[in-house]
């Protein structure tokens, strides 16, 4: 009987469904945090040829979640993966110094493209656990953000290994997205 009202109830307000695409460069952390949100767990990750997809139910929306590799000769794949993507999750290692130029400019020349026009970006500082992470202040300066015109951005600190932030960052994606048509 319960079943039968929640089968109902589903078909009179069904689930939003929101598409997410998360990238970043190799070892910033997509897959493990793709997996504490679908898991609770933090899994053994290899290196992602290819790509993840889960969807992770939270606060009444269905985010369906594209984790795609990041290491160098695979990031040409990324476009493949842009259209109809309401939310772009860019993941950066917060403790690498040397790479964040690079992550700067990947993330810009994305945010270039026409099919990521009306994406909302959120931008998650992962491995805020190690000694040299930089704070979300830093980051924000690094990546380029306060330069960004006509789009919706936020940066979460988060420790994909502990799960801190990951809900923060989909909260702030609830909010920007759920008020959508
Ligand atoms: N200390 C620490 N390590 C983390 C954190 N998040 C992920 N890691 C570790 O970083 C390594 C790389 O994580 P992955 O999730 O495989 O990275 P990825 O971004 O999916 O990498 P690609 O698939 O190559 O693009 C793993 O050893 C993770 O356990 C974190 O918040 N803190
Ligand atoms: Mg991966």
């Amino acid at each position: 009987m319960g079943n039968y009202f929640s089968q109902i109830f589903s078909r009179l307000f069904p689930k939003k469904q929101i598409r997410l695409l998360m990238v970043g460069l190799d070892a910033a952390g997509k897959t493990t945090v793709l997996y504490k949100l679908k898991l609770g767990e933090v899994v053994t990750t290899i290196p992602t040829i290819g790509f993840n997809v889960e969807t992770v139910e939270y606060k009444n929306i269905s985010f369906t979640v594209w984790d795609v590799g990041g290491q160098t000769k695979i990031r040409g794949l990324w476009k493949y993966y842009y259209q109809y993507t309401e939310g772009l999750i860019f993941v950066v290692d917060s403790s690498d110094h040397d790479r964040i130029e690079t992550a700067a400019e990947e993330l810009n020349a994305m945010l270039a493209e026409d099919e990521m026009r009306d994406a909302v970006l959120l931008v998650l500082a992962n491995k805020q656990d190690l000694p040299k992470a930089m704070p979300v202040h830093e980051l924000t300066d690094r990546l380029g953000l306060h330069a960004l015109r006509g789009r919706q951005w936020f940066v979460q600190a988060t420790c994909a290994v502990q799960g801190s932030g990951l809900y923060e960052g989909l909260d702030w994606l609830s909010d920007q997205l759920s008020r959508r048509p």
